[in-house]
């Protein structure tokens, strides 16, 4: 049969784990941050490196999971420091969301779900690809970030919600029409994050992500996160595609602040 995975009935995600082994493991994502039970930290300068470049050749793809942000030319952004070892490169960002405006995260905050979450994924460099990066335990970063909603539109999100209509099938792309950055996206606020390892919230969940959470989400108006909503795999509308979380075991969650 036709998809590899999905988020409904017999394709979803209570039975990843039996098409994908490490679906089933002990340090899977997402998870529910209890901040009473975090371990405050003060950890080295986040360096984020080309996030104010003005980047041309930015594609957006619908590949019949998420809508896929990536940037062709390089040098592309990096991020180093804060938990991390070495210089991580940008690969692909993406987004989750649910059905309706309370719910649709992945990992959530005192049980708390946001509507909508936006995953930047980098590799680190000296595995030299994304694809060499997930056979090791510290391969990936990914700065996870919330939104909430705003009875004010987010400017530098029209460019990405106007690409949309024009992925809407999946499997289709399109360029950018104008100049992207990544500052301009993000949320004000990068000092403070919540940051454990887990692993890839999607088949196959391989156990190599270190997961940083920014607190302050970007606030975006409900007809923007919509949509996100109109975006259609092969079985219709994406309505959700987030996963439920996982159980934490026996993981510290880190929570850096000045
Ligand atoms: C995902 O597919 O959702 C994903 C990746 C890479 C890292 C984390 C993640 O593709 O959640
Ligand atoms: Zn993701």
């Amino acid at each position: 049969h036709g998809e590899e995975f999905g988020y409904d009935g017999s394709i979803g995600p209570e039975y990843w784990g039996e098409r994908y082994r490490e679906c089933a493991g002990k340090h899977q994502s997402p998870i529910n941050i209890n901040v009473l039970r975090v371990k405050q930290v003060t950890l080295p300068d986040l360096v984020l490196v080309g996030f104010d470049d003005s980047i041309d050749d930015v594609h957006v793809t619908n590949n019949g999971h998420t809508v896929l942000i990536e940037v062709k030319n390089e040098p592309h952004p990096r991020v180093r420091g804060g938990p991390l070892d070495g210089d991580y490169v940008f690969s692909q960002m993406h987004f989750h969301w649910g059905d309706n405006d309370t719910f649709g995260s992945e990992d959530k905050i005192n049980h708390r779900s946001f509507p909508m979450e936006l995953h930047m994924v980098f590799f680190k460099e000296e595995y030299g690809s994304a694809i060499e990066a997930v056979k090791h335990s510290d391969g990936l970063t990914v700065l996870a970030f919330f939104y909430e909603l705003d009875r004010h539109q987010h400017p530098a999100y029209d460019d990405i919600t106007l690409a949309l209509v024009n992925v809407t099938e999946p499997h289709t792309s399109v360029v950018m029409s104008h100049p992207f950055s990544f500052l301009n996206i993000l949320p004000y606020d990068l000092k403070r994050y919540f940051t454990y390892k887990g692993s890839l919230t999607t088949p196959p969940c391989s156990e190599v992500v270190i997961w940083l959470d920014f607190e302050q989400p970007i606030r975006l108006t409900h007809e923007q996160i919509e949509a996100f909503r109109e975006i259609r795999s092969a079985h219709g509308k994406i309505t959700h595609n987030f996963r439920p979380i996982q159980p934490i075991g026996d993981r510290v969650v880190f929570y850096n602040i000045d």
